[in-house]
């Protein structure tokens, strides 16, 4: 019997041959000066491309956006010419690729923004977490609070990389509003004391995604762009006090675009499924991408009971290029290299082994 996590579906305007995602993750191989991917990404992502659906890894949307050393962006040609190569590849294997659009906000460090600027958030604050910079793990930098008149210059950066997005022949994107990163520091009560209109109520709160998402809408059909939300996890130190209160209207409010896909980190990335993510499940007419810690059974069951139309694996992705055929054969996985995540070259990036060699 094929299981229903292995039979097509369309997500949207994407019409995928499993509902096998792979998730976004970042691994710090892109050029750092030039934000461009490599041949190295061509091979790494070409490998996964048995997946339903790729999610690229974080990728900038300008150089305000970037927070750690070597992740990629989508705002320059040459960055456009440097990821066609790796969506023909993809296309040429029957796979599905949309990128990531990624603002870190105030994750950054002075020694990695634009003439060494403070980086940008809702409010002027210092996140309690860790970047990476050329000398290794740091605290961020302070952020200053993005000033009302700069906010639509913000939302551009946005639509400009979807536009470049189009041009790299991705088929679609995935917004990054979620773990901790600039459009959560907007919606999460804990980093936003803003006091104009994109701060206060869950409205004002929630203005940014939303002006992200017609700027978005302005390039790309609805069914080929997806938003990313992790409503209750402290990823990057981030908080809110009512995340239930936060995100039921922000849900409710999505259901109206007709998107592609909703993509839930149940829980915290790489941690604990906390969190009442079943009742904003519940709200959400879309098709739903459920992420966090699955497994083969977990999945195959969650599909099957209709609670989830796809189903993102990270950690997985990474050591099993193959997984959707280790995951069909009901095959043992390889383990995971935690020395060679982020950062250096091929080891523990193109030279997972599959289980049939290509
Ligand atoms: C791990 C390391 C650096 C960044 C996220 C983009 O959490 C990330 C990320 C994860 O969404």
């Amino acid at each position: 019997m094929t299981e229903k996590l292995f039979t097509p579906f369309t997500a949207g305007d994407l019409d995928l041959k499993n509902r096998v995602v792979m998730a976004p993750l970042t691994r710090n191989r892109a050029d750092d000066e030039t934000g461009e991917v490599s041949d190295l990404h061509v091979t790494y992502y070409t490998q996964r491309a048995g997946a339903g659906l790729i999610v690229s890894e974080g990728t900038q949307i300008s150089p305000e956006g970037k927070g750690y050393i070597q992740t990629p962006g989508i705002h320059t040609p040459a960055q456009v010419a440097a990821w066609r190569k790796v969506t023909d590849a993809v296309h040429a294997q029957g796979g599905k690729i949309v990128v990531q659009l990624w603002h870190v906000g105030a994750v950054s460090h002075t020694s990695i923004q634009p003439d060494g600027q403070a980086p940008v958030s809702a409010s002027a604050l210092t996140m309690s977490t860790k970047t990476f910079t050329h000398d290794g793990f740091a605290a961020p930098s302070a952020a200053r609070a993005l000033e009302l008149s700069e906010i639509p210059r913000v939302v551009q950066d946005y639509v400009h990389a979807a536009q470049c997005a189009k041009e790299a022949g991705f088929d679609g994107v995935e917004l990054h509003a979620a773990n901790g990163y600039l459009i959560e520091q907007f919606l999460k009560d804990g980093t936003n004391k803003r006091t104009d209109a994109y701060g206060g109520s869950v409205e004002n709160r929630a203005r940014l995604l939303f002006d992200v998402i017609d700027g978005l809408l302005t390039v790309w059909d609805a069914g080929r762009v997806g938003v990313r939300l992790s409503p209750f996890s402290p990823a990057n130190g981030i908080s809110d006090s009512d995340p239930l209160a936060t995100y039921t209207p922000v849900i409710e409010r999505l259901n109206g675009y007709g998107l592609a896909f909703l993509h839930m980190v149940e829980g915290e990335t790489g941690g604990a499924r906390i969190g009442d993510f079943d009742t904003l499940r519940k709200l959400w007419q879309g098709p739903y991408m459920a992420n966090n810690g699955y497994d083969r059974d977990s999945a195959i069951a969650r599909v099957a009971a209709d609670e989830a139309d796809m189903i993102a694996f990270g950690r997985p992705f990474i050591a099993n290029p193959d997984l959707v055929a280790r995951l069909k054969a009901d095959a043992p996985l390889n383990d995971l290299d935690g020395d060679t995540l982020y950062g250096g070259g091929e080891k523990g990036f193109t030279d997972y082994p599959a289980l049939t060699p290509a």
